[in-house]
């Protein structure tokens, strides 16, 4: 029986009425579906997903070197030294493997390589995803002495595979595309964002040498990352700044049921942080997953069992946090079919894998703690001084809590709050200073932006321990104003705003006041940064009057062409030296006014910088101490719309 029969005919009447998208015009369509977004991230995400592809190549073992470089019309061309793309005709398809690979969606069948390949999540889309969504491509293979060429514009092929020209025995593919700025936000590649990927990659894929080249400008950049030590040099460059609590990392490998499982880590002595990056087929699962939970049970259940046969640590109850606090850990994991979970499809799903690494764990970590018992003490050793702590913490944080500062129904006196109860709508103004908090009452919507100024100094969120902070007045008000907790307990729905706008002045005190706010919500309340709440405020630099008129100039750049528009005759120039010096209405207008303000997003990787800089910022140093400082007080660029 065919389906048509077995349908009545309402159903044959709904399916018709179905558009079915078919191949790449449904990615352009729909991009985000593909590729999470059309914004910064969906365009770099366009690089990841070419370069996925040679890193299988190099997994299988036929690739050592991948270079990507960035070209000055705003394309991107990624080579390596793999077999090269077969060309010859695909059985079934009638057309090269090539055109298949760059025109099909999740083209498999005879091509499909027997590497770990990305599944689900937003990675392993499939070339032809990128090839869709750019104004033109092509690519080129050497393979069996030639060199042959295709060329595509928006995923559809304007030429055959052809034979260009001859070559010596090296094989590769190059590819070479200009994404399409009609799918995309902006095209213009970010340099740094680039670098901090390619290098991830360079460190998970011991070995491989990943070349970075930036041609866009007169003095071109050129980078390698290659690391023969892998994930040990990875935990060495995160803790590279930091007293160790003993000299090398510990490592691992081991592979069982057709799954590999990596792991390096050290602990730091000073810092109470904790930094572990889980890895699961070269993605970084930000969102953890079973892996990360497996490794986690392994770590605290191996150490108590160390302890108990070694009589350590009697004297308090150790739990897991304790053996995590200082740590740098980076576990990777390689598996056949990954299932990519959560919002940000960031955290691995497959439930066999806990199991699996938390045994190979557990054996791995058991071995190495008696074979090294003089790093197995130190370890010891520093996770009961951190149960101490974290007891002293909760006694501390009891009193808080009996006093109310942590419940959000009791919120702090300076708090000028917002009468709109609606978080998606709220808004959170943390200023410095009373007078610019005084301004900033007066001249605010009081519907939906609420004011906190800041009087006091900010604790340093990376040298204190959560007990300390909690004795901040600062930070308590902050705590108490958003209403979502801190810490592990921070719950980002329970958040009262989401926008937390920090408005400080141009200076160095601003930029440092501001540098310790992103620290502490890095530490304490990331997944703020995560979900995108966390701004900052970008006041004008220049008041410029010419008559009646009132101009406001808030890069250089402005300034120059509102002066190149007034001519130079009876215009007024005032430089803002701080957020006190304008009154209210100024305030409202040129920083407050969601039509006319400029905010800037805070990232993630903007926590982690202020984070990393904060040696530098706190230490004796005073030249880098300097640069750091006007490098960040640098005007922001992102518009708020
Ligand atoms: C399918 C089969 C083979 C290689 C590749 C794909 C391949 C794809 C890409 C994409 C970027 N670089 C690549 N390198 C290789 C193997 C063909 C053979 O058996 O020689």
């Amino acid at each position: 029986m065919d389906d048509e029969t077995v349908m009545d005919k309402k159903e044959i009447y709904d399916s018709e009425k179905i558009k079915v998208l078919e191949g790449l015009k449904a990615v352009r369509k729909r991009p985000s579906m593909y590729i999470g977004s059309t914004d910064e991230n969906g365009l770099h995400h366009l690089v990841y997903e070419v370069v996925d592809n040679s890193i299988d190549e190099a997994m299988e073992g036929y690739c050592d070197k991948i270079e990507v470089a960035l070209k000055p019309d705003d394309s991107v061309e990624v080579s390596d030294n793999g077999r090269g793309i077969p060309v010859s005709e695909h059985p079934q398809h009638d057309a090269p493997g090539v055109e298949i690979v760059m025109t099909k969606l999740h083209a498999g069948g005879k091509f499909d390589r027997k590497s770990y390949k990305v599944s689900g999540g937003l990675h392993g889309v499939g070339v032809s995803v990128v090839n869709a969504l750019s104004k033109w491509l092509e690519v080129k293979v050497k393979r069996e002495g030639n060199v042959y060429r295709q060329r595509y514009k928006r995923g559809d092929p304007i030429t055959e595979v052809e034979k260009i020209g001859e070559n010596g025995p090296s094989s590769g593919t190059l590819t070479r595309f200009k994404p399409d700025p009609d799918i995309f936000e902006t095209v213009e590649f970010n340099y740094e964002t680039l670098k901090k990927r390619m290098r991830e990659l360079a460190f998970l894929n011991k070995g491989l040498k990943i070349v970075l080249k930036d041609e866009r400008t007169d003095e071109e950049i050129e980078e390698e990352f290659h690391f023969e030590g892998g994930i040990v040099e990875f935990v060495n460059y995160l803790n590279r700044e930091k007293e160790k609590l003993y000299p090398e990392p510990i490592y691992f490998k081991r592979r069982e049921d057709g799954v590999h499982v990596e792991l390096a880590m050290q602990h730091k002595t000073e810092a109470y942080s904790k930094d572990i990056l889980a890895f699961a087929n070269n993605i970084n699962t930000k969102e953890g997953g079973t892996h990360l939970s497996g490794f986690r049970a392994a770590l605290t259940r191996t150490l108590n069992n160390y302890c108990e046969k070694n009589k350590l640590g009697e004297d308090v109850k150790i739990r897991g946090d304790d053996y995590r606090e200082g740590l740098t850990a980076v576990i990777n994991v390689k598996l056949p079919e990954p299932q990519f979970e959560g919002q940000t499809k960031t955290k691995l799903g497959n439930s066999e894998m806990r199991g699996i690494v938390q045994s190979i764990v557990s054996e791995e970590l058991m071995r190495f703690l008696e074979e090294n018992p003089k790093v197995a003490e130190v370890i010891v050793e520093k996770a009961v001084t951190a149960a101490k702590a974290r007891q002293a913490a909760k006694k501390a944080k009891e009193l808080t809590r009996r006093k109310g500062l942590l419940e959000s129904v009791d919120l702090p006196g300076k708090l000028a709050d917002c009468s709109d109860p609606d978080p998606s709508k709220a808004e959170l103004y943390i200023v410095e200073g009373d007078s610019a908090g005084g301004s900033a009452k007066q001249g605010r919507d009081r519907d939906f932006q609420a004011i906190l100024p800041l009087r006091g100094k900010i604790i340093n969120a990376e040298k204190a321990r959560i007990n300390k902070m909690l004795e901040n007045k600062e930070i308590r008000s902050i705590i108490s104003a958003i209403g979502a907790g801190i810490g592990e307990d921070f719950d980002p729905d329970e958040a009262r705003y989401h926008k937390i706008i920090i408005m400080t002045d141009a200076d160095v005190d601003g930029a440092h006041i501001r540098t310790l706010l992103f620290t502490f919500f890095y530490r304490y309340m990331r997944p703020l940064l995560e979900r995108g709440y966390l701004y900052m405020a970008q006041p004008p630099l220049y008041k410029i009057t010419k008559g009646r008129a009132v101009h406001h100039a808030y890069t250089e750049e402005e300034k120059r062409e509102i002066l190149d528009e007034l001519g130079k005759r009876g215009v007024g120039i005032q430089r803002y030296k701080g957020l006190g010096e304008m009154n209210p209405k100024e305030l409202w207008e040129t920083t407050m006014d969601p039509e006319n303000r400029i905010l800037a997003k805070v990232t993630v990787e903007d926590g982690e910088r202020a984070d990393q800089l904060f040696d530098l910022l706190m230490g004796k140093e005073v030249g880098p101490r300097k640069e750091f400082i006007q490098e960040n007080a640098k005007a922001a660029t992102n518009i708020d719309v």
